[in-house]
């Protein structure tokens, strides 16, 4: 019945966005268990624009696909109480005085944060920078983005009123509310997880403006209601707009089917991000070392995670070869991965060359070559050596993640689109000797969908969620194929280790 109560989630992410809409329905009828239903309503693909030496994200479409989303809810029959909106992390629009949207925000691909991360630590101490943030030195943080416009003395700083961060401006041009969700908040490297605030001394010393960032809100709040206007628009009624965990890997971090409070997690998409949930911020020299980030999760969690390069080494091999006139879907790159022999050649996925070089292919190759390695010549010799290479490096940050928290975690939970790719969840399940828990696949669009249920009483609380999101959807388990410690996949990890 689609009158019953349901809820709409936008779940954007770096290649593609997608609305979903949640129901809790019983399963068998009027007796049977609650089950979390999801139904998609609108995919749209998410391609960034090249202008002069930028790179820019193309906001007035996503913002153009958000509202075509609603409208297709609606006509579709559902009756949402609320829309909540989750992005990738960091990235932002400016306002000016008059809350016009100034430029075009800048991708985090962009090249205009080479060699800042650098600059910024000499600068300020790379231990006072991450005791204050909390956050793994990433070339693209909002921080580094704005000291990029600052060096390059951007007007647009100057008549700066507002920033917003992504899911922030979306939830803006909706309902004219400018706020800045805290998960969003915890990416920046702006805002200090010690003192719970804005870090103002240290944008001060870098000179940037200082009357720009909103003070945060939590999961759950309600931003405000679309405007007038975008309701004549589309021709909807009034419909609320719910401040999610607006950062994707946390809200895919909020879906994760856990057993206990402390599991190990693999949001695992164009990124990886390896995580591990925690009461409170992790802040020491080691954790440093091994550049873990805190970033904010729901109800006040932090999550120690990592940033690993993930799949989007896949994704612009891809698109290389297609360029080259040589299109080969991903099912087909993995099958050919699947036959080429195992464990030939490694890289170390998140040395910054991979971050976006020209011709990634080429830059493998180029690296094994560098590294004494036998070159991977075909594309599936490619491939294996990229999902290996992954499975390998999950290896080593879950070693370095159980070190730093002292804890051990029997098996890997995955999630997110990246697990559709089986060939990846056994590789880890390999590498790391464990089962992987592979599911929900939809993970960011589930975590959405729970807080806005619990924004509407619709469940008590995150736990209910969590027990919905088990009976709803199936895991997958993968157990590594080798059960000794002087197998291909360990001996191969010395490998890795060494280069
Ligand atoms: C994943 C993600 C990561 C963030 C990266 C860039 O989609 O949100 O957590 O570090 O994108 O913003």
């Amino acid at each position: 019945d689609k009158a019953t109560p349901c809820v709409l989630a936008f779940d954007l992410g770096a290649s593609s966005g997608r609305a979903f809409v949640g129901e809790i329905v019983k399963a068998d009828g009027a007796g049977g268990p609650s089950q979390l239903k999801i139904t998609e309503i609108h995919r749209f693909s998410n391609d960034p624009v090249r202008i002069g030496s930028h790179l820019h994200w193309d906001t007035l479409m996503l913002f153009q696909e958000i509202k075509k989303g609603i409208r297709k809810a609606f006509q579709a029959g559902f009756r949402p109480q609320s829309c909540g909106i989750d992005t990738w992390g960091v990235d932002f629009g400016l306002l000016d005085r008059n809350g016009e949207l100034i430029g075009i925000p800048y991708h985090y691909r962009d090249h205009q944060t080479d060699g800042l991360v650098e600059e910024v630590s000499a600068k300020i101490g790379p231990e006072r920078l991450f005791r204050e943030s909390g956050l793994q030195f990433m070339p693209f943080n909002t921080l580094f983005q704005l000291y990029a416009m600052k060096k390059a003395t951007s007007p647009m700083l100057d008549i700066a009123d507002t920033l917003l961060l992504t899911p922030d401006l979306l939830s803006y041009f909706l309902t004219g509310e400018k706020v800045c969700e805290f998960t969003m908040a915890t990416t920046t490297q702006l805002y200090d997880p010690g003192r719970g605030a804005w870090n103002l001394p240290l944008m001060k010393e870098l000179g940037l403006p200082l009357h720009i960032l909103p003070e945060p809100i939590y999961p759950g709040a309600v931003i405000g209601e679309l405007t007038e206007d975008v309701c004549a628009e589309l021709d909807v009624p009034p419909l609320k707009v719910v401040a999610v965990a607006s950062h994707d890997t946390e809200s895919a971090a909020a879906a994760v089917p856990a057993d206990s409070d402390s599991f190990a997690y693999l949001v695992s998409g164009t990124w990886s991000l390896l995580g591990t949930q925690m009461a409170k911020p992790l802040l020491h020299s080691t954790v440093m070392e091994h550049q873990f980030s805190n970033e904010g999760g729901v109800d006040g969690t932090y999550h120690l995670l990592k940033n690993i390069m993930g799949l989007w080494i896949l994704q612009e091999c891809k698109r290389k070869w297609e360029q080259s006139g040589k299109s080969l879907s991903f099912a087909q790159l993995v099958k050919l991965a699947g036959e080429a022999e195992p464990l030939r050649s490694f890289i170390a996925p998140d040395d910054l060359r991979f971050m976006n070089p020209p011709d990634m292919p080429e830059e493998i190759r180029r690296y094994c070559v560098e590294t004494g390695q036998p070159v991977p010549d075909t594309e599936g010799r490619i491939v294996r050596c990229i999902l290996e290479s992954l499975a390998l490096r999950y290896r080593q940050v879950l070693e370095q993640a159980e070190e730093l928290m002292g804890a051990h975690f029997a098996k890997l939970h995955m999630v997110g689109g990246g697990i559709q790719n089986e060939l990846l969840c056994q590789f880890t399940a390999n590498a790391l000797g464990r089962p992987v828990w592979a599911g929900p696949v939809e993970a960011s669009t589930i975590g959405n969908l729970l807080v806005q249920f619990r924004s509407a009483g619709m469940i008590r609380d995150m736990q209910e969620g969590i027990a919905l999101v088990k009976t709803s959807f199936p895991l997958q388990v993968f157990e590594p194929e080798e059960n000794d410690s002087q197998g291909l996949w360990a001996t191969s990890y010395e490998r890795f280790c060494r280069l």
